[in-house]
């Protein structure tokens, strides 16, 4: 807490007070916390203070986050939203899901950065907004990129390219769900031998795009056409609608390129990924088989570096657990 960029010593004292009451009852609201009235006014003092943010006060801790990364040999920032909302409001209504409190909904999108055996080396930014009034389909049809709730994923990644940037000997890989499969950011991570600051990324497809040099076919049609390179086992927890198990999945590379026709005045433009494919050999009876379809800029010649990139998007779990 000493490292959080505050104006003065008086607040930075306060914040190291308010975290300790706040973590050590995290489920109550924050005068129940803080015990006494006294600690709930200077609390809520120092929430209205215009001199303290949320980027001062992560600061402190972005930088031993740094200083933590700089040992290792490979780290995977992952990037996810999370929806945060008015507890009182959840309390009030009783029962019911957090999408349901529309007005009282705040989105959070921070990027954690891992190690390749999972540790969690610290949280190194994040975005922190509220949805406009306007449903979010005629949104999409009128504004450009930067506008849309996408952008954030472009942001993510070009933290990535800062951290990379800043720890060359470091591998920096980008993790996101199939929310971050956005054109433009395979655009932001091709590979120039001149500009070695690109951090790899790591991007489960959600869209079955079409495939330049497969005769047309879409992204999916290509790779279950491609040759098995191997197979490898992963053990699934139970969740909704998914029995607990070990899945052996079949793993499929291919390098694929995707189009994009000129719109709006951009100039028609194609990128080169990799795609990795794993899916379940012999589904059981009933279940949907497991399976991800990951792209990245990464390169995959041969079996154990697929297995690599299916193992480091099997870490972008731990942000769950996080938020
Ligand atoms: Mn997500």
């Amino acid at each position: 807490m000493d490292r959080a960029s505050l104006p003065d010593a008086r607040l930075k004292r306060r914040l190291s007070r308010v975290l300790e009451q706040l973590s050590a009852q995290p489920t109550e609201s924050i005068p129940a916390a803080s015990g006494t009235w006294a600690d709930t006014k200077a609390a809520y003092r120092l929430f209205d203070n215009d001199r303290v943010d949320a980027v001062d006060i992560l600061d402190g801790h972005s930088r031993a986050t740094l200083r933590r990364i700089a040992g290792e040999p490979v780290v995977l920032l992952v990037q996810d939203t999370t929806f945060l909302s008015d507890i009182r409001d959840l309390q009030g209504r009783g029962v019911g899901t957090l999408r349901l409190t529309k007005r009282a909904e705040y989105l959070l999108h921070p990027s954690v950065a891992f190690s390749e055996s999972r540790v969690n080396l610290g949280v190194l930014g994040h975005h922190f907004w509220q949805r406009p009034a306007e449903r979010a389909g005629r949104r999409r049809a009128v504004c450009p990129l930067e506008e849309k709730e996408s952008h954030r994923w472009l942001l993510g990644y070009d933290m990535a390219c800062a951290l990379q940037a800043l720890h060359p000997d470091t591998r920096v890989v980008s993790v996101a769900d199939r929310e971050g499969d956005i054109y433009e950011g395979f655009l932001a991570g091709e590979f120039d031998e001149r500009v070695s600051d690109r951090a790899g990324y790591l991007i489960r497809a959600q869209h079955d795009r079409r495939v330049a040099q497969s005769a047309n076919r879409s992204l999916w049609e290509t790779l279950a056409q491609a040759p098995v390179l191997g197979q490898t086992r992963v053990s699934i927890t139970q969740r909704p609608g998914r029995r607990a198990r070990v899945a052996t999945l079949n793993v499929r590379s291919r390098t694929v390129t995707f189009h994009r026709t000129r719109r709006r005045g951009r100039p028609a433009t194609s990128v080169t990924v990799t795609a990795v494919y794993a899916r379940e050999s012999q589904p059981l009876a009933g279940e949907t088989a497991l399976e991800w379809m990951l792209l990245t800029n990464l390169p995959v010649d041969h079996f154990a570096a697929a297995q690599r990139l299916i193992g480091w998007y099997q870490a972008r779990w731990e942000i769950e657990i996080y938020h």
